[in-house]
């Protein structure tokens, strides 16, 4: 196992379209198994393989207090989408922000599990709002798109300074 580095917003790597997984084997298991490392340690709720870098369908989310709830999706599809939530997302590729975004509040979901297996899942609340999330990720699409053009410039700006005093 091993915590991997995560992009951050302006990184134009955040911007590439994951390509769907072909086959289900070892190596996507280890990038699962990383990919939970690194979301529990930030820590966050959710994970995607774009914000480590690696340009496949994998998404990883455990949204509860207790970190017992580990669900891993491979190439995921939502099907359904209903109802209306207004959320304070955050994200880890977009670090100290908070902004609300509104999403669909029911959805379904279909993917492949960790052995190659499809399964459906049907979520609602903060799970639902959290599997949008990382599926945008997926699209290269982040949280501060929904947001106006001032508001993600802002955020822009400020990140660019952050990462100029680190670097
Ligand atoms: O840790 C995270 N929290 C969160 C809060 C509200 C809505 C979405 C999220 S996902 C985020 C982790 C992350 O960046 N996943 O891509
Ligand atoms: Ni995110």
């Amino acid at each position: 196992m091993a915590r991997l580095p995560i992009l951050e917003f302006p990184d134009p790597r955040l911007r590439t379209k994951a390509q769907p997984v072909a086959v289900v084997d070892d190596r996507i298991r280890r990038l699962i198994d990383d990919l939970f490392e690194t979301m529990y340690a930030a820590p966050g709720i959710g994970l995607a393989a774009t914000q480590v870098n690696v340009h496949e369908r994998v998404i990883v989310i455990d949204v509860s207090p207790e970190h017992d709830a580990p669900h891993a999706f491979i190439n995921p599809t939502i099907t359904r989408l209903d109802g209306l939530i207004e959320t304070d997302e955050g994200c880890l590729s977009v670090p100290g922000f908070y902004e609300p975004v509104r999403r669909a509040d029911e959805i379904r979901v279909e993917a492949l599990d960790r052995d190659g297996k499809p399964f459906v899942l049907d979520a609602e609340g903060l799970l639902a709002v959290c599997i949008q999330h990382e599926c945008d990720h997926l699209e290269g699409k982040l949280f501060v798109d929904y947001l106006t053009p001032l508001k993600r410039g802002r955020i822009r700006q400020k990140l660019t300074k952050q990462q100029r005093i680190r670097a």
